[in-house]
């Protein structure tokens, strides 16, 4: 090695270890409410990889997962405000807060998990995440959360008429409300890590979720009856909060939007095993799965569709999802 090469070497070692004695290394928080090993807890772990090493070691990622940091909507306040770093939801809990994730949000919106995926690949889920900036936060990604299905513990509901007079668990937003509501049933709104314990207390009949959330919450210990009527295709969303990310050099922003785009194939493949998993565990473990006719579900949408897309440009919006092939 000539001088001034070795010169160069050590002068550069000699940087990155002040820059590390000085604290540049960035620990990005982030929260989920899923266990260990969930498709979503495992995407940002593999983010997370992914950051280390483009970045040389020098910026990370810590997945908090199993709602450690708190349920959805506190996360949600706390990341706004930069406690929390990151933060990966699905866009539900969003609805109140952000007007333009209630588009996606709305039931039988996309046809198919497919769909879902085109959409949100292109530019209507670009707008989507630039929605989230006037509010303390910048959108990094998409993720799957499959389709999400009515659940009870009374009766094994096969048709509209069987929802009415249930209690159902919803998300906390207002669109979930009225969702229920349409069908003839009763909804509560209330954050996930309380579900189980009020249906087994009976204070509610059932939930609604994915076959993986359904599964791996317990829920399907205390709800047998699933029923496979499909009425939302709600994305997941990985968010950043707006005061790390002004911190960060314009080049790490670049790294981590990269990364968070680049681990969305990782946690769909993950997400395809798993919602496979999860049916057959939950079916082996003594749930009745029920298909259903969707169309009566889809038609009693009508007045949720009135009354949240009240807006000419959500009006835009919905039309453009539609015509999305
Ligand atoms: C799961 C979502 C999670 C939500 C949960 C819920 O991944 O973000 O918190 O549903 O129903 O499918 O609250």
């Amino acid at each position: 090695m000539n001088a001034m090469l070795k010169l160069g070497v050590s002068a550069a070692v000699l940087i990155s270890l002040s820059a590390a004695a000085i604290g540049q290394e960035i620990v990005l928080r982030s929260s989920d409410t899923h266990p260990d090993g969930y498709p979503t807890v495992e995407a940002v772990k593999y983010m997370g990889e992914l950051l280390m090493e483009r970045s040389d070691g020098r910026i990370s990622i810590e997945v908090y997962h199993s709602a450690q940091l708190g349920e959805e909507a506190d996360t949600i306040e706390q990341t706004r405000f930069g406690v929390i770093d990151m933060n990966r939801v699905s866009l539900g809990p969003f609805n109140n807060l952000v007007p333009e994730t209630k588009v996606p949000s709305l039931p039988y919106i996309f046809r198919s998990v497919e769909h879902m995926r085109t959409v949100m690949d292109g530019e209507i889920g670009d707008e989507i995440l630039e929605a989230f900036e006037p509010h303390g936060l910048i959108g990094l990604a998409y993720y799957d959360a499959g389709a999400r299905s009515f659940y009870n513990s009374r009766v094994p509901v096969a048709s509209v008429e069987d929802m009415a007079g249930l209690k159902f668990r919803v998300m906390q937003s207002d669109l979930f409300v009225d969702m229920v509501n349409a069908l003839g049933a009763d909804a509560v709104p209330m954050p996930y890590g309380e579900v189980y314990s009020a249906i087994q207390t009976g204070v509610i009949d059932g939930a609604e979720n994915n076959p993986p959330s359904y599964e791996s919450s317990a829920h399907a210990e205390v709800a047998r009856y699933y029923t496979m009527d499909e009425h939302l295709i709600v994305p997941e969303v990985l968010v950043i909060a707006k005061s790390t990310w002004d911190g960060l050099s314009a080049e790490d922003q670049e790294l981590i939007r990269q990364a968070a785009k680049d681990s969305v194939a990782h946690q769909r493949e993950l997400w395809d095993a798993a919602e496979a998993e999860a049916m057959e565990v939950v079916r082996a473990a003594g749930s009745e799965i029920i298909e259903v006719e969707k169309q009566p579900f889809i038609d009693a949408m009508g007045p949720v569709y009135e009354r949240y897309v009240d807006t000419p440009e959500l009006q835009d919006l919905v039309a453009r999802i539609q015509a999305v092939q």
